[in-house]
């Protein structure tokens, strides 16, 4: 998605961007929906289902990654499975989530089996990134309900929870590929799962996305509800089965989605709360953005009310700019895409005058005397504004980008740095000629 860099100076002017934070939603370039987070080592992986552009229905055809260390600064990664991973599914590539066992990952994700209903597939990878593989060759289940979420229980049993309009479980075996006897249906009370209003079929509030996981002795279940649109609220039980008790709402509709989809995780002693609401230009039920609340649980473990904002959390631990960090590694960006780069990963791209990308909390210790980037030209090149504060602030320093050949043909330049010491947020700033698309970067580093 090219979105121009004048939609900034549009949306300057809504009272939702005029603080100085503004790094909801997570990604600013392609439509993301169905944020799925898992926490591995240090950092959050991030799987999010991909609306593609201009959608005026789902349409969904690969599932994307995004990672951080500090819940500010998020990397693109390439995107590790679509519908082709299944060959046996046509379509829909909805909302999933991964999870860690026996050294590999597994990415549970429902999709439609071709010409036939929605069954739930599983994928399987040795990397957290992918690429991740049919595990099966066929549907783990059939039984036409979505959005399947995996929980793995101190005494290592593993549950898969899914469904819409009802909800089932199964226990799956230790190989995390089939299921160890069938699936249950959840028995959807109103003690369990609150009151819905004006719906005869549906008289609680579950409606999808569930969400599974345990914290502090006590099992949480939280989901989509109600509809349309969708708001979020919880039960919770003293097992991975039950029984459930209703716990309330969490989020409110709001946010120019119809949908919305629950993923918590803890990180680095904080509670972080992943959705999806249309707040990118162009936004809706179907062009949809993933976004990220910090919160903190009540003493009695549970969950208060989360407001979408446009600040989200705070950056916890500061980036390294003395590391080689990849150019998609960003808090917020205008202008650019990210493409598949031939040295591996991904590398920014359609970079064009003005675009800019923001890296926030940038540690410079005592100081930085110089930068390097990787870049390639098919055309002319242009100049790496190195601002700080802002895309108008302090110039550090200025990197010109010669024309290389290609737009995969990678050079390295280096330019000097000036007054860049201590923690600031750092623009880079995109400066060219013409409307043509000046060059890509795959990494940079200070020194
Ligand atoms: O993204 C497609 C579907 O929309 C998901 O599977 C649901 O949870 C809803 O978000």
């Amino acid at each position: 998605m090219k979105i121009s860099t004048s939609w900034p100076s549009l949306l300057a002017t809504m009272t939702w961007l005029s603080g100085a934070r503004a790094d909801n939603p997570i990604v600013q370039d392609i439509y993301t929906a169905d944020p799925a987070p898992l926490v591995y080592g240090d950092r959050v992986y991030l799987f999010t289902g991909h609306d593609e552009d201009n959608a005026t229905t789902y349409d969904m055809r690969d599932w994307r990654l995004f990672s951080s260390a500090d819940m500010v600064n998020w990397q693109h990664h390439a995107s590790p499975m679509s519908l082709a991973t299944f060959t046996w599914a046509s379509d829909r590539a909805w909302a999933g989530q991964v999870i860690a066992r026996n050294d590999k990952f597994y990415y549970y994700v429902p999709v439609r089996h071709s010409g036939g209903r929605m069954a739930i597939g599983v994928g399987v990878s040795d990397s957290v990134t992918g690429p991740y593989e049919d595990a099966i060759g066929g549907p783990l289940v059939e039984n036409g309900e979505i959005d399947p979420t995996v929980f793995i229980d101190d005494d290592g049993q593993a549950y898969l929870y899914w469904g819409n309009p009802n909800l089932w479980y199964a226990k799956l075996n230790e190989d995390m590929i089939s299921l160890s006897g069938g699936a249950t249906q959840v028995e959807l009370t109103t003690e369990g799962f609150g009151t819905r209003e004006g719906n005869p079929d549906r008289n609680t509030t579950f409606e999808e996305g569930p969400w599974i996981y345990k914290r502090n002795g006590i099992y949480y279940l939280v989901y989509a509800a109600n509809c349309c649109a969708e708001d979020i609220r919880y039960s919770t039980g003293p097992s991975a089965t039950g029984p459930w008790t209703y716990g309330g709402l969490i989020m409110a509709a709001e946010g120019a989605s119809f949908t919305n989809h629950p993923g918590l995780v803890d990180f680095k002693g904080g509670s972080y709360f992943f959705y999806h609401n249309g707040a990118l230009p162009g936004g809706s039920g179907f062009t949809r953005s993933v976004a990220e609340e910090s919160f903190a649980y009540n003493t009695d473990g549970s969950i208060p009310l989360i407001p979408m904002t446009t600040g989200g959390p705070s950056q916890v631990g500061y980036l390294d700019p003395y590391v080689r960090q990849e150019a998609e590694t960003m808090a917020w960006s205008v202008g650019i895409e990210t493409e598949d780069c031939s040295e591996g990963g991904l590398n920014v791209c359609w970079i064009n005058e003005g675009d800019y990308i923001k890296v926030k909390g940038v540690d410079f210790g005592a100081g930085a005397a110089s930068y390097a980037a990787s870049v390639a030209s098919a055309l002319a090149g242009g100049e790496i504004e190195l601002r700080i504060g802002s895309i108008d602030g302090t110039l550090i320093g200025t990197c010109s980008v010669p024309s290389t050949g290609g737009w995969q043909s990678w050079e390295t330049v280096t330019c000097s740095v000036e007054d860049a010491a201590e923690v600031q947020d750092l623009f880079l700033v995109f400066r060219g000629n013409g409307s043509d698309p000046l060059f890509n970067i795959d990494w940079w580093q200070f020194s």
